[in-house]
């Protein structure tokens, strides 16, 4: 075929302009897991624009490196002087080419999410098609699950009790040495048929193999990220020792991770987050490549307002998203939102939010009383 006989293509879209904003949202509940307690959510969020139309995200760092490298700090100063310079002003035919223009820098995976997501908000807006189309995902809402903080045992009784009756479709129970199998004794015995995992968050060693087999009595669906954030070697010895499958979070913030992993068996389920492993181009490879091993994923989360919410519920109507995801109702976490929808379930399926893009708007009033600071950037 000759270049003139092709269908028109629609031209390339120039990011005409971009405005990040440093949020804090405060938390409904304090979230306690291994590494320490949040009491509020403060995240970079992103508007990037092209031809009237607006694409937006938001990155998922804390900010300290207590869960993966990477800090709000950090990543509001590498998003200013590094990445937006490099896409404001310029022209990307989809987000695949724009996901290239930021892979040389290593790592910070989460930056680069941060802009590779509010272009496919912006890319599938102006195609007029929701993210999900785009993606390659369909349906109308996902599973969820509620994954709960390290708190008092008969507390954590009560809350698994009242989650379980809203129809949340899975339990995932934070442990650390000292808050784990007598916290799995106890909600086993009053909760024998729920779906409970463990997400350890990092806290355990090889040393800590027998206490770790000893889960093994509880029926767990899995057990989430037990050993350190970047050894995925251990977790394949870990799971020699084991039956419970292993699923990794934050072992997995490539592509290679996830291939490394599933190669060596040191992951039997894989928690895929968007925002973690660079953006929807590498977290939907992932996802293909954890199908051709035939290992589930679902879709975890990072106490994100509705605007990573909705990337992450999109992203999760993928075929092998076929377990519960941690993508819970947005009033959990936020007395208000940002913005406008309400992102809530309904008998433990949410809805995915309808549209072109992402589907939900900002809630620009609420919001600026949300901002911490506010910068644009031009061509
Ligand atoms: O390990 O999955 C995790 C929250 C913050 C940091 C890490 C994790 C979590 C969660 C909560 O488990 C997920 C959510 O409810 O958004
Ligand atoms: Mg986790």
């Amino acid at each position: 075929m000759r270049d003139t006989d092709r269908p028109q293509q629609r031209s390339n879209l120039r990011i005409d302009g971009a405005t990040l904003r440093l949020v804090r949202l405060p938390l409904v509940t304090p979230f306690t897991i291994a590494t320490g307690t949040l009491t509020e959510k403060v995240f970079p969020l992103l508007t990037l624009r092209a031809d009237g139309i607006e694409g937006h995200a938001e990155g998922v760092m804390d900010p300290l490196p207590d869960y993966l490298e990477e800090t709000v700090a950090g990543a509001m100063d590498f998003l200013s002087t590094v990445l937006l310079p490099q896409v404001v002003g310029h022209s990307f035919a989809n987000p695949e080419s724009l996901a290239r223009r930021l892979a040389p820098w290593r790592a910070n995976h989460m930056a680069k999410a941060t802009v590779e997501m509010a272009f496919w908000d912006l890319w599938a807006k102006s195609l007029g098609l929701p993210l999900q189309t785009v993606l390659g995902g369909e349906g109308d809402a996902i599973d969820v699950g509620v994954s709960l903080g390290i708190g008092p045992v008969t507390q954590t009784l009560e809350r698994v009790g009242a989650h379980l009756a809203q129809g949340y479709k899975r339990i995932k129970l934070k442990v650390k040495p000292g808050h784990d199998l007598a916290l799995l004794e106890a909600v086993r015995r009053d909760f024998p048929d729920a779906h409970l995992t463990v997400d350890a968050n990092c806290c355990y060693t090889l040393a800590d193999s027998d206490l770790i087999r000893r889960m093994d009595d509880f029926a767990l669906d899995y057990i989430e990220q037990p050993l350190a954030w970047d050894d995925i070697h251990d977790h394949a010895t870990l799971q020699q020792r084991i039956r419970t499958p292993l699923c990794l979070d934050e072992c997995i913030r490539t592509v290679d991770h996830a291939r490394k992993a599933l190669q060596s068996d040191a992951a039997r389920v894989i928690n895929i987050k968007v925002g973690r492993s660079g953006g929807h181009v590498a977290a939907r490879q992932i996802h293909d490549l954890c199908q051709a091993f035939q290992v589930p994923v679902w879709c975890g989360g990072m106490l994100e307002s509705g605007i990573g919410r909705a990337h992450n519920i999109h992203l999760s109507t993928l075929p092998n998203f076929t377990k519960p995801g941690d993508t819970s109702s947005a009033s959990r976490y936020f007395t208000r939102d940002i913005v406008e929808e309400k992102l809530e379930c309904v008998e433990g399926r949410m809805p995915v939010p309808k549209g072109p893009g992402i589907g939900v708007t900002l809630d620009l009033d609420y919001l600026a009383t949300a901002t911490l600071s506010t910068r644009d950037f031009r061509p």
